[in-house]
């Protein structure tokens, strides 16, 4: 078991920090017919049985979509400051040729305008793993023209609503697209293969750099932000073989998009090892990748212990879906990421965990589990503000179960429960807590 930090009894946060929650779009959204969608990988990967462990898709989700004046009213209630969400691509661009559907740019202008009316601020990230079936069809993200379809869309986007966004993220994720998407194939586009796995990562790397050249040309005084899952390696064992394996899975996870955006380039040993010959990497692009970010997005929720005969790990107490339980990962990973890039500001934008949620009063989910893992966490990133890290934001994931991709609506992530057969939504203990944390820019070490 880790030692739970020694720590002052209240934990108080900067004065700007800010407090908000997460989703995606195809996670909540539903509405997958609606005014000019066209269809999106997920929608195609999903109808293929086997492929979503329920045999679920985001056809209907939560229904945010309609219901988003409610949503929104329960983020305002819940006093939370920010709201993160993704914008879907292809209810924006219908077609290959780049046709604008302003149908589709219509939803995210009233939501964005329901959010400001709330004083809530709005962080729209561009890509959120729902590419566009027709793009697939043009072989997806192995594809470089995809990259440049990226900027296009993000011009359209950025077009319309960039009066009233002040930070922009690009993509979410990346190495889940190219590595689950590409190489594992247990998500869309549900493919296999590491050299088109290796592509899709450079295409998905480029497009946030000429996503933000766009960017930077529109909304000159908005930040630019990129938001990277890390999942800290460690070796199972002190054996050469184990660490070899470690070191290519960190790198593979956790340098491969970092180092190329902080002026580092790929990580060598790794691409030598899997015989990646970057013919992709054009000259230019690198510079074009690495083109300074205001603001790195982190997403934390485990780590792996790594060995080479497949990951071992160790007793620690682990989420409904098998995820490692373990805060002090997250407060070294911070450090780690100020030390090697000093990136200018760093907001954690996704943290959370699925949970039983078996447990509840009358009315709602007693989740203390999830209140202890969230509390855990921001004492860490308390921990790391101490020691001068620039973090500037927390944003719980999610603000509401939805649909959790290949596991399908299983896993409840929510801070707030949403019945799907009624859509009811129901603050559970964690969304008490969280909204209590904001109102006092902080918590007590020790309270459930
Ligand atoms: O639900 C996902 C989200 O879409 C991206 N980050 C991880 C979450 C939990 O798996």
């Amino acid at each position: 078991m880790y030692e739970r930090p020694h720590v002052s009894k209240h934990l108080e946060f900067p004065a700007s920090f800010t407090w908000g929650s997460a989703t995606s779009s195809y996670q909540i959204e539903g509405a997958i017919d609606a005014d000019g969608r066209v269809p999106s990988i997920w929608d195609t990967f999903a109808a293929t049985p086997g492929n979503v462990q329920d045999g679920s898709s985001g056809a209907e989700a939560c229904d945010h979509y309609h219901r988003y004046p409610e949503d929104v009213a329960l983020m305002r209630e819940l006093g939370l400051q920010a709201y993160r969400f993704s914008i879907a691509w292809p209810r924006i661009i219908s077609d290959a040729k780049g046709t604008v559907n302003p149908a589709g740019l219509d939803f995210y202008d009233r939501l964005v305008d329901e959010l400001l009316s709330k004083g809530i601020r709005p962080l729209p990230t561009l890509y959120h793993w729902d590419l566009p079936q027709y793009l697939e069809d043009l072989d997806g993200w192995v594809n470089r023209d995809t990259a440049y379809r990226f900027a296009d869309y993000t011009e359209a986007v950025v077009g319309r609503l960039g009066d009233r966004i002040d930070t922009w993220a690009t993509l979410n994720e990346p190495f889940v697209s190219a590595n689950h998407g590409y190489v594992t194939g247990e998500h869309a586009p549900g493919r296999t293969s590491m050299s088109d796995g290796m592509s899709a990562s450079h295409h998905l790397l480029l497009a946030h750099g000429l996503a933000g050249q766009r960017i930077r040309d529109l909304a000159p005084d908005a930040d630019l932000a990129i938001v990277i899952s890390f999942t800290p390696v460690e070796t199972a064992s002190d054996s050469e073989d184990d660490r070899i394996a470690a070191l290519h899975q960190e790198n593979l996870e956790n340098r491969w998009y970092s180092d190329p955006v902080g002026g580092l380039g790929y990580p060598q040993e790794t691409a030598d090892f899997y015989e990646w010959d970057q013919s992709e990497v054009h000259d230019g692009d690198l510079d074009i990748i690495s083109a300074p970010i205001d603001l790195l997005g982190i997403n934390f929720y485990s780590r792996s212990i790594v060995s080479a005969n497949g990951a071992e790990r160790e007793p620690f107490p682990q989420n409904t879906m098998g995820w490692e339980i373990h805060p002090p990962s997250l407060g070294r990973l911070l450090r780690w990421l100020h030390n090697r890039y000093a990136f200018p500001a760093m907001m954690i934008t996704e943290n959370g965990c699925p949970m039983p949620d078996d447990i509840r009063d009358d009315e709602r989910v007693i989740d203390d589990e999830r209140v202890a893992y969230i509390r855990e966490h921001l004492v860490e990133v308390h921990g790391a503000i101490q020691d001068g890290v620039p973090m500037v934001g927390y944003l719980v994931w999610s603000m509401f179960d939805n649909f959790e991709w290949a596991w399908g609506y299983g896993p409840r992530f929510g801070i707030v429960e949403v019945d799907y057969e009624t859509q009811k939504r129901t603050p559970k203990k964690s969304a008490l807590w969280f909204s209590e944390t904001i109102a006092n820019n902080g918590f007590s070490v020790g309270e459930a």
